[in-house]
């Protein structure tokens, strides 16, 4: 087995350690750190994102792997600077405000960073114009709201009436989540994307900006 296959391998076990010590040997060896980076850590974490959303692995085996990502990114990172890697796309993403879950939403946080995406996590309980004001600062293309209580809920949709009211309606993919949204609710309140699960969110986001940007 290939050291990009192994660190893959290991990625998906959740073994950090070895994770690491594999991105160091690869760049010691001179491999390319965006090779490094789709082949070894993202097609590892897309794995577990598909096991996932099947059934196959459950929310610590996720955790375990995500961590070990964030293992080997931290010592690939400064090299993909160095390099000016682009990311897929930039993501504001929060638990709404009044609502304190964030297991679900730190899931959907790491499948996008595994698809690629440079995520601005502010939390959870996230008052409706910090998403807004956050996504202004930074310059992101999505607004991501996970909401777990049916009491929380309708705090996208003031989200929703602030991008409107402030004309940035059409400026952000906003997309929601969490177990008591559903589709219909996503069009009642006037969202762009619904997604049942993080690895699906990850899937969507990835295509809606790629194609955004293709214009
Ligand atoms: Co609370 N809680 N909780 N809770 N809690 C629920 C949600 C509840 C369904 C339990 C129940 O009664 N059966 C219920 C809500 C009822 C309702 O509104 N219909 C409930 C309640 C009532 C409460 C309190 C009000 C209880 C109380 O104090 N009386 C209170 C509220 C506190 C607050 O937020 N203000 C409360 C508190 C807590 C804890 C703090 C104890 C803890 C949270 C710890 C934490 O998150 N750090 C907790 C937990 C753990 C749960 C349950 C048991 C598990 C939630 C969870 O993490 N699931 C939950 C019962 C249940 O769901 N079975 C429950 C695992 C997680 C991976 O799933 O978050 O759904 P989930 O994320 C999924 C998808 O939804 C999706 O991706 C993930 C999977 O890939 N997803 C997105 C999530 N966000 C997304 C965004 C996207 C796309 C997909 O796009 C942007």
């Amino acid at each position: 087995m290939g050291i990009i296959e192994e660190m893959s391998e290991y990625l998906q076990k959740g073994r950090a350690k070895n994770v690491k010590a594999l991105v160091q040997q690869a760049l010691d060896e001179n491999m390319d750190p965006k090779v490094i980076l789709n082949d070894g850590l993202l097609s590892g974490m897309m794995i577990i994102g598909e096991k996932f959303k099947n059934n196959e692995v459950f929310v610590p085996e996720v955790l375990v792997a995500a961590r070990a990502m964030n293992a080997g990114l931290a010592i690939l990172e400064p090299k993909l600077v160095e390099i000016g890697n682009e990311p897929v796309g930039k993501a504001v993403i929060g638990t709404v405000q009044g609502d304190l879950h964030d297991i679900g939403k730190n899931l959907v946080v790491m499948m996008l960073k595994g698809a690629g995406f440079e995520i601005v996590d502010l939390g959870v309980d996230v008052d409706p114009a910090s998403y807004i004001d956050k996504a202004e600062e930074v310059g992101a293309d999505i607004i991501c709201m996970s909401a777990l209580l049916t009491t929380t809920m309708p705090k996208m949709q003031d989200c929703i009436d602030q991008l409107k009211e402030r004309g940035l309606r059409d400026k952000y993919i906003v997309m929601v989540g969490g177990a008591p949204v559903n589709e219909s609710f996503c069009e009642q309140i006037g969202a762009d994307y619904y997604t049942p699960d993080a690895a699906t969110c990850a899937e969507v986001a990835k295509k809606v900006v790629t194609e955004r940007k293709a214009g």
